[in-house]
């Protein structure tokens, strides 16, 4: 018989303070294990325990222990006092509440669903730059959509074609921003200096031409962080306001190296989710796209990818409004099971982005469970896709908007409108799968 001290871990009558992180699990004990002895190896192996007792203790033990102080189903809560982790440092703190406990033996399952933090730990993260504020501050409008373009294929344009073909068509048909495709970096094919610059020129001639402000979510995602960083330096030194990374993949010291260039620099980062799914998708297991999201604001990512409910990805409609109310609300409350209350301070809005199989006809429905003002759309089949070319299938995006707002049916609409029309003869209000 091992002798462990996981017991000292779980006090179930523990009051959290003020100033405790607090995190929300699901877990499934593994098969003999009880609820309490399960519990006690994830609040001790994810703050200070080890798998037995010791002979010598740091005086400080009791001071930085986390306690498994509530359970409820397949529910467990757990304080962390705050001293235990560094501040400022999203890469400190995953160590332990997503670190160890996850390949535990004694844990058949475990996902981290949301965590609380409470405001002393808050003040250390910046968050966005503009977020939502990117509206008035980048595009000078008053209100949403922010519109955008990956150019699809996606891979295989050249970056005179992926500028001018694409970027330069849908810009003039009226979309804000061209957006790099995830796997896009700095391949032979389609160099990233070389991408810059020509979207930096055509960028200027579709300015020229419509009298409006365009941007691009440029990939900045590299094989390291100063290679990135130089990446970033380039954008910025070509007139864009934005970049792009691919906030998972690139890491957290990553994103959080970018962010604070972003602060330097006056810009806003497009952020883009892919790979997520890998550790989000499983209901069991893994963490919440809610909670990585969460993340992302405290990093200070401006835009972020969080479903569309109705698109091509998998995705639940009460956890992405729950999402959605985490990313842009000043304060948030706690819904049994899915989300903790959380006070965000003066950390800005993020903007959500909904994206993946969009095209015109499911608009209408992406807006009611968004709204207009406050949301980035992106479409990329669904502009290029279009039977008439990339420009009119971007006009065809912007008629459906337009329609929206001045609450006129889109089959309505298309009867005056010859874009819509195709986008509607061709694709109607299907789902994509
Ligand atoms: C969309 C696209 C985006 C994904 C991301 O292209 O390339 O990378 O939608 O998904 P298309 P999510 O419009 O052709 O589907 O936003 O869910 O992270
Ligand atoms: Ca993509």
């Amino acid at each position: 018989m091992v002798d462990d001290w996981y017991a000292d871990f779980v006090d179930w009558g523990y009051k959290p303070k003020k100033t405790d992180i607090t995190c929300l699990f699901r877990f499934e004990p593994a098969t003999g294990m009880s609820v309490a002895e399960a519990a006690g190896r994830i609040a001790s192996e994810s703050s200070c325990g080890t798998w037995t007792t010791l002979s010598v203790m740091p005086k400080l033990l009791p001071k930085l222990k986390a306690y498994a102080f509530n359970v409820s189903g397949n529910f467990l809560k757990v304080a962390y006092p705050i001293d235990l982790f560094e501040s400022g440092s999203i890469t400190n703190f995953l160590s332990g509440p997503a670190g160890n406990i996850f390949g535990m033996k004694a844990v058949k399952s475990l996902r981290l669903v949301d965590v609380s933090f409470p405001s002393v730990y808050m003040k250390n993260f910046r968050g966005p730059n503009y977020g939502k504020e990117a509206i008035k501050k980048i595009f000078k409008r008053k209100h949403g959509p922010v519109t955008s373009v990956v150019p699809k294929p996606k891979l295989g344009f050249t970056a005179k074609e992926h500028a001018c073909d694409i970027g330069f068509s849908v810009w003039k048909g009226g979309m804000d921003c061209v957006k790099d495709d995830e796997n896009l970096a700095d391949q032979e094919f389609n160099k990233f200096f070389d991408r810059v610059k020509l979207l930096a020129k055509y960028r200027d001639k579709a300015e020229k031409i419509t009298g409006d402000v365009k941007d691009a979510f440029i990939n900045v995602t590299a094989r390291d962080t100063r290679e990135m960083e130089k990446r970033i330096r380039i954008v910025r030194d070509h007139g864009f306001k934005y970049f792009m990374i691919d906030v998972v993949i690139s890491g957290f010291t990553a994103v959080q190296t970018a962010a604070d260039l972003a602060h330097d620099y006056g810009m806003a980062i497009h952020g883009h989710r892919a790979m997520h799914s890998m550790i989000t998708r499983n209901e069991k297991h893994g963490m919440t796209m809610l909670f990585l999201a969460k993340l992302a604001r405290m990093m200070g990512v401006d835009n972020l990818h969080i479903g569309t409910v109705i698109g091509k990805l998998e995705g639940d409609k009460r956890e992405i409004v729950a999402t959605k109310d985490m990313i842009t609300s000043k304060s948030v409350g706690e819904i049994r099971s899915l989300r903790l209350e959380q006070d965000w301070g003066s950390i800005k809005p993020v903007l959500p982005v909904s994206s993946g199989g969009l095209h015109p006809g499911l608009l209408p429905q992406i807006f009611d469970i968004y709204g207009t003002t406050d949301i980035a759309i992106q479409a990329g089949g669904g502009t290029q896709g279009h039977p008439m070319g990339a420009e009119a299938g971007a006009k065809a995006i912007m008629q459906a908007i337009e329609a929206y707002h001045e609450k006129v049916p889109l089959q309505e609409y298309a009867k005056t409108h010859r874009e819509l029309k195709a986008a509607l003869d061709k694709w109607g209000f299907e789902r994509p799968v």
